[in-house]
């Protein structure tokens, strides 16, 4: 709610009083011929008029929405409060961008912005992200009020915040003597540790090796644990994993 000070209305009446009466002097003087002004003719004081006029006509013009407000305001009962509205002329998508809508307030206006969005025009898009919101290592997209996680691919969930399967290590494998008996489902051009452990479900324990095996069973290290970087052959189906090596088993403990 608003008020304008009564002193600002009062004013704006005054001018127009005075230009009328103005006018009428005006005219009076032009008709009548009398008193003539020593210093300003008639000519003189009609421009000046007419100026003076035109410029008020213009300001009037110019604040059409305050003025209807402040005679609104003049018929209005004395006490009585109207609410002005001081939100900007142009179109609200201007003053308040991204289906925000613009506020009045008291001698003031403010933008409400829907969710996702901040700043004086709802200009600015938050950053879902900052929160690091994404859990193992999964890569966070920022969207309109909202994000997306790429999950490694151990975990799954929204937040990536479930565990499909835990790397146990590279475990050496023999031919003649598997570590994990169950050859289940390789794949050849397409396998992934995801895949695998997919395959091997109602098992404890999957494994990957040579680019596209994948082997299944209820235990593992048989033939010894070696360093992490002797698995070391890409996945057939995802070139940024890794599946064994060879006679080398990627072991995973299936989660889920
Ligand atoms: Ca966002």
């Amino acid at each position: 709610m608003e008020l304008e000070p009564f002193t600002l209305v009062a004013g704006k009446w005054f001018l127009i009083y005075t230009c009328i009466v103005g006018i009428f002097s005006a005219m009076e003087c032009i008709i009548s011929k009398r008193p003539k002004p020593t210093f300003l003719n008639k000519r003189k004081v009609v421009v000046a008029i007419g100026a003076f006029c035109a410029t008020l006509l213009l300001f009037t013009l110019t604040h059409s929405s305050r003025s209807s407000a402040h005679m609104e305001y003049m018929r209005s009962a004395a006490g009585s409060i109207i609410n002005l509205d001081d939100c900007p002329h142009q179109s609200e998508a201007e003053v308040c961008q991204n289906g925000g809508h613009c506020v009045d307030g008291d001698r003031s206006w403010s933008c409400a912005c829907p969710d996702g969005y901040t700043g004086k025009h709802c200009e600015i898009e938050i950053d879902e992200c900052e929160s690091s919101p994404c859990l193992h290592g999964g890569w966070c997209t920022d969207g309109p009020n909202s994000y997306t996680c790429s999950c490694t691919p151990s975990f799954v969930g929204p937040n990536c915040e479930e565990t499909l399967a835990k790397y146990e290590g590279c475990f050496q494998d023999k031919i003649d003597d598997r570590d994990l008996g169950e050859n289940l489902k390789s794949a050849r051009g397409s396998m992934t540790n995801a895949m695998c452990w997919e395959n091997c479900k109602g098992f404890k324990y999957a494994a990957t090796q040579f680019h596209n095996e994948c082997w299944c069973g209820n235990s593992f290290s048989k033939h010894g644990k070696l360093a992490d970087g002797d698995c070391n052959l890409l996945c057939d189906g995802n070139k940024e994993e890794i599946c064994g090596g060879k006679l080398k088993n990627s072991v995973y403990h299936i989660v889920r």
